[in-house]
């Protein structure tokens, strides 16, 4: 698909938008001139106890420092309920659906505030203070959106914990975090698979033993089975949180507060924990909401991401209810009890706005349009997606299909550390070209820089970087601001460097090229390749591992590891073992492609694994292995290819 296919704005007649090319420009060039006044008038979209009059003050060089509102007073579950009790208190905010459990259940403002409220006032009363980690580990039910309010409210920290984690990955994060309290579930439901939370959470926090603060646990039943109860420690969560109190006064912030924190993955082997600013993110979180979703009275936004990811952070549930907007959560997999299931909701929930993955439109346009086109979608005005790289044909496919080419699709780019999004179309507004995530919002001066790091005007390949902060940004790493500086600050001085390689063209528009770095994306879940390689370091049977990433058709990538035994421990190693020691301690989500046991790995002179070459290999690329001659010992290439290409 060339640069050429554009579908023009006057195509979606009469979507609905309040924004013109020329207010659009206007907002662009008024951030660029005027960066505080802009943001400080941004800044006035939410509820301050205190309004801020700095803006930005910071820097991306030495140590690097990102402030933003810094005099603004605030607390961000006053911006996304209280504010709203007035005119919105019978508003749904929440549309809470469970697979198989009927009717969604529909919490408006003021059914949320309370609930909010019941929960601040039971975690205080657990001795849960302001400035303390809670960790939240909970499915698509509506009290994990209260749990995180809740948080909010009291001025703790939230750590919301993926699902897919195992015990030993929760350990390490409840350890990392200090986190103080756990808000879980007794189980969790995968289309007929039931995920023992409860249970790992258990053993999480018998691995973490003496490290771990922990010292309450609420636990949401989501089973009529039973689930064993520390005394002591162990609440049930309604019957414990349901006799508070209804109102709780919220604890006022500074702006530079942190609001939570959230693992992500990244080159090296340890999992970071991105930390957020209350003031800045709830701005950012808003604005970027209303740019793109521009949510109106009657809208239901459904947005399937996992609360565990910044999308859920921001695009389920503070990016909406900061606007006033109804936001719709659901623990339902596309294709379970049967295909279409998605598509199900939508009409029996009236969905305006649907935002979901890559990976999930590829899965759905496996299941063939006969399934869509069975269904009444009539109420959609708005698609959106986030994640990963998406085709031009996935995204036509999901275009014309699900959208009948009424709906815009917004391709979304952002990162768990941009706090919501950064490149992103305006609806009806700008045009749309399959397969680019468009242009940056006003306020965010993307650049891209060639391999020596200097900044290319204009048409351009490299790297993506942004040259100027924006109130979302991530302020640090929890506990190793070293590292911080190191990850997004070193490789291009000055800017904040993503991490990802993009194309931009003659129109401004960017080109998501994927990761420069050893992070694989894996059905829109970033896992560093060093993670999994760590994990097969601990195991003395394994003498050197590599782990790499290769296209998928419907998960986008997929994990493939090499494994070089030692030589004594050759026949005792199975690649179904080393399958089984990936997902064990670092969950399902990394459950890899392929596992390969191999006599020994490419290396270039220096000793160096050319992770470049198994990747091609483990794609089956049999052509253009390109040049070996650099290689220590290019006969390892014949047996690992032998293996790998024998195998498929
Ligand atoms: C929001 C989110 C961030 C990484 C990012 C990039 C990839 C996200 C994308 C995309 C192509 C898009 N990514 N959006 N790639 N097109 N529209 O996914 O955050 O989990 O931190 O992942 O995801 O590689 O660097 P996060």
């Amino acid at each position: 698909m060339s640069d050429h296919t554009v579908i023009q704005p006057g195509h979606y007649k009469g979507y609905p938008t309040t924004m013109t090319r020329a207010s659009l420009d206007a907002m662009t060039r008024q951030a660029r001139k005027d960066q505080d006044g802009f943001w400080l008038e941004q800044a006035e979209r939410v509820h301050w106890h205190k309004k801020p009059t700095r803006g930005f003050e910071g820097s991306f060089e030495g140590d690097v420092s990102i402030k933003w509102f810094e005099d603004g007073l605030l607390n961000v579950s006053v911006c996304c309920l209280d504010r709203y009790l007035t005119d919105k208190a019978d508003q749904v905010a929440l549309i809470a659906h469970r697979e198989g459990h009927g009717p969604a259940e529909k919490l408006t403002y003021a059914m949320l505030h309370e609930r909010v409220c019941r929960l601040a006032n039971a975690l205080t009363h657990l001795g849960v203070e302001k400035g303390q980690r809670v960790a939240i580990n909970l499915p698509m039910v509506s009290e994990a959106v209260v749990a995180m309010l809740a948080c909010a409210r009291i001025g703790a920290v939230h750590v919301v914990l993926f699902g897919g984690f195992s015990a030993d990955g929760i350990a390490e994060r409840l350890v990392d975090s200090g986190s103080v309290a756990v808000i879980t579930a007794s189980v969790a439901y995968r289309g007929a698979k039931i995920i023992p939370f409860k249970e790992m959470m258990d053993t999480a926090l018998y691995k973490a033993g003496a490290d771990s603060a922990v010292h309450s646990v609420l636990v949401v039943r989501t089973s009529d089975d039973a689930v064993p109860m520390l005394p002591g420690r162990d609440h049930d969560y309604h019957d414990f949180v349901d006799s508070f109190e209804v109102d709780f006064v919220p604890v006022i912030m500074k702006a530079e507060d942190p609001l939570f924190m959230l693992y992500t993955s990244g080159s090296t082997g340890k999992p970071k924990a991105i930390v957020h600013a209350c003031g800045g993110y709830i701005v950012w979180a808003s604005y970027t909401m209303d740019m793109v979703y521009a949510q109106r009275p009657g809208d239901v936004l459904w947005c399937t991401a996992d609360v565990a990811w910044i999308t859920g952070h921001s695009s389920v549930v503070y990016g909406p209810l900061a606007n006033g907007g109804t936001t719709m959560i659901s623990d339902s997999l596309p294709a379970y009890p049967h295909p279409g299931r998605w598509w199900d909701l939508v009409d029996e929930y009236k969905v305006t706005m649907l935002f979901s993955s890559p990976t999930a439109v590829r899965a759905m346009m496996a299941d063939g349009d006969d399934v869509v086109n069975r269904h009444d979608l009539s109420s959609l005005r708005l698609l959106g997606i986030a994640g990963e790289p998406i085709s031009p044909d996935a995204w036509l496919w999901y275009h014309d299909v699900v959208g009948k080419k009424r709906c815009p699709v917004a391709d979304t780019w952002w990162q768990t550390e941009t706090g919501g999004i950064v490149l992103g179309p305006i609806p009806g507004v700008q045009s749309l070209k399959p397969g680019s995530a468009s242009r940056p919002l006003p306020g965010i001066e993307m650049a891209i820089t060639d391999t020596r790091g200097r900044v290319v005007q204009g048409v351009a390949e490299g790297s993506l970087c942004i040259a100027r902060s924006w109130p979302g940004q991530a302020r640090t790493i929890w506990g190793d601001h070293a590292r911080f500086c190191q990850t997004y600050f070193t490789k291009v001085p000055g800017l904040y460097f993503t991490g990802d390689g993009a194309r931009r063209d003659a129109d401004g528009y960017y080109w998501i090229t994927g990761r420069m770095d050893d992070v694989i994306n894996i059905a829109g879940h970033r896992l560093g390749t060093a993670e999994v390689e760590d994990v097969l370091g601990e195991d003395h049977r394994i003498l050197e591992s590599a782990a790499v990433g290769v296209p998928h058709p419907v998960k986008g990538e997929g994990l493939v590891v090499f494994i070089m035994p030692r030589k004594d421990s050759a026949t005792e190693l199975t690649e179904e073992g080393v399958a089984r020691l990936i997902t064990q301690r670092l969950g399902r989500y990394a459950a890899p492609e392929a596992v390969y046991l191999v006599p020994d790995l490419p290396r270039t002179r220096s000793g160096k694994i050319v992770r470049r070459l198994l990747r091609k290999i483990a794609s089956g690329e049999t052509e253009n292995l390109g040049d070996l001659s650099a290689l220590t010992d290019p006969s390892v290439v014949g047996a690992v290819c032998n293996r790998v290409w024998g195998a498929m």
